[in-house]
């Protein structure tokens, strides 16, 4: 039987080379597309079994190629913006996201949407659940759900410290999955990690809009988090 394929954008950033490589683990085919190729030490032992291709989100022909070229049956989009300002920001946050389900629509792979973010984003996004809702569309949700905005509180300990987190920080176990089902969708609230598998099963056989909302350990920091100076860091969040 042919291997299926999937596409990781942002493929060479440390989200979505952790995600490739599980993908490769499983035996996909794994095409990594980024706009840089450097060595990621644990890619470099399979590398017989991915691809790399060189490119940006922003050129959605391209990405419709590939998909058309290696029959791509699943997309994980993990674009990370280096950007310098708010406009380029939100290029890369939202028409990269728009391409890249426009470019799913047209190669008729419009099957199964899920979204991963955190509470804070859900905080800023959450009532989306009402369009999703309002025109049936069944986008299955995953809050890694730290209580905190949590990039930002980093950024706060590391360059402040542990005693000037100012504005971060949310409520522990806050049930934004009630708040989908409120709103006419699934909702799920995990703890073990054994149990996400299930819920997302679960959410997804249930054709609503769904949220599964996963306590996570709110220590771990992203390594990009950690290697933003003061400058840089003031920078991406537009300041
Ligand atoms: C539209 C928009 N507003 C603000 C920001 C700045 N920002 C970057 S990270 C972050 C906090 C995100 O918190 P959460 O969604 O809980 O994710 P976590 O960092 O905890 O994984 C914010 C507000 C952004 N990137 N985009």
């Amino acid at each position: 039987m042919e291997k299926k394929s999937v596409l990781v954008t942002g493929g060479m950033g440390f989200v979505g080379a952790n995600i490739a490589l599980k993908f490769i683990e499983e035996g996909y085919q794994t095409i990594l597309y980024d706009i840089t190729q450097h060595e990621v030490d644990f890619l470099e032992e399979e590398k017989e079994r991915w691809r790399f291709v060189k490119g940006d989100v922003d050129d959605w022909r391209k990405v419709l190629e590939i998909v058309k070229e290696y029959r791509v049956e699943g997309i994980v989009h993990c674009v990370l913006p280096i950007a310098s300002g708010s406009m380029e920001m939100t290029k890369a946050n939202f028409d990269a996201c728009y391409d890249v389900l426009e470019v799913c629509r047209l190669a008729n792979r419009d099957k199964q949407v899920f979204l991963y973010y955190g509470d804070g984003t859900f905080g800023l996004n959450g009532m989306e659940f009402d369009t999703f809702v309002r025109h049936n569309l069944p986008i299955v949700s995953v809050i890694s759900n730290d209580s905190a905005w949590g990039m930002v509180k980093h950024m706060h300990r590391m360059w402040y410290g542990e005693d000037r987190l100012t504005g971060t920080l949310l409520k522990t176990g806050q049930r934004y999955d009630k708040v989908v089902e409120a709103l006419g969708g699934y909702g799920e609230y995990v703890i073990r990690i054994e149990d996400i598998k299930p819920a997302l099963a679960r959410a997804v056989a249930s054709r609503l809009p769904a949220c599964i909302n996963v306590e996570v350990d709110p220590k771990p920091a992203h390594p990009v988090t950690m290697a933003l100076d003061r400058h840089m860091g003031l920078l991406a969040l537009g300041q």
